[in-house]
């Protein structure tokens, strides 16, 4: 779990990680934080990780979690989720340890209409199981902020893999805006997409037909119930 400044929300991702009946350990990788994060995530029960390098970086931080847990597969979940349980954690956890897929992903969940498109689009959801040699897979090079999703996903596609998605009912995470105010909030969005559009071809070195590879291996699971039947 990267995380950096989400004291108000990281306490119930580590309790929803914990008793996810998948996980074996919680590690939280902090990055500088000033607002307390990482005495709270500790306190839910995290190990804390502390990252030394000045400049933050969610990759080179699931990096170094990565590198202190020797398990065969990694759950990744972001610290600000909003309405995550362990049972949204069972659901993304359960096809990859059935063996049915390689890489399976919780979307947050935008209401009916937005959830049909997200299912479909590339995905950016840091919530995801993938086996260990999968983030491995990723050149040391190629660890830059928020664009390890997408490089995941790279292995992914470029193996051919099979990948399935959710949407987790209820999830939503804080946002920027909410974070740290409108203006920085647009200004931090706005370099988050800036990096990842610079990744694509020309300007970068991931190829268009690698969506087209991952639709191939896709698998959309069945939708929330938002409703249960009366009578
Ligand atoms: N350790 C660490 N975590 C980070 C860093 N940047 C973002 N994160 C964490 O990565 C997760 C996703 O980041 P966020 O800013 O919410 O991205 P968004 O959800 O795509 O808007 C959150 O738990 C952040 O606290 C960083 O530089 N270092
Ligand atoms: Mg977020």
């Amino acid at each position: 779990m990267p995380a950096r400044n989400e004291a108000p929300t990281v306490a119930a991702n580590v309790a929803a990680s914990r008793a996810c009946r998948y996980s074996r350990e919680v590690i939280v990788v902090d990055d500088g934080s000033i607002d307390g994060t990482a005495e709270v995530a500790a306190a839910a029960g995290a190990k804390v990780l502390h990252r030394a390098a000045p400049a933050g970086s969610k990759a080179l931080a699931m990096a170094l979690g990565v590198a202190a847990s020797d398990a065969d597969a990694i759950l990744f979940v972001d610290a600000d989720c909003t309405g995550l349980s362990a049972g949204h954690l069972d659901a993304v956890c359960q096809p990859y340890v059935e063996g049915r897929v390689t890489m399976s992903i919780g979307f947050f969940d935008y209401g009916p209409f937005w959830n049909w498109v997200v299912l479909r689009c590339p995905p950016l959801s840091g919530e995801r199981v993938v086996p260990r040699w999968v983030f491995e897979a990723v050149p040391a090079s190629k660890l830059d902020g928020y664009t390890i999703e997408v490089r995941l996903n790279e292995v992914i596609c470029e193996g051919r893999l099979r990948t399935t998605v959710r949407t987790m009912a209820g999830v939503q995470h804080r946002t920027k805006r909410a974070k740290v105010g409108r203006r920085e909030g647009l200004r931090q969005t706005w370099r988050m997409y800036r990096s990842l559009l610079a990744l694509l071809r020309p300007v970068g070195d991931i190829r268009w037909r690698t969506y087209w590879f991952y639709l191939r291996g896709l698998t959309i699971a069945e939708e929330p119930r938002r409703r249960s039947r009366s009578g």
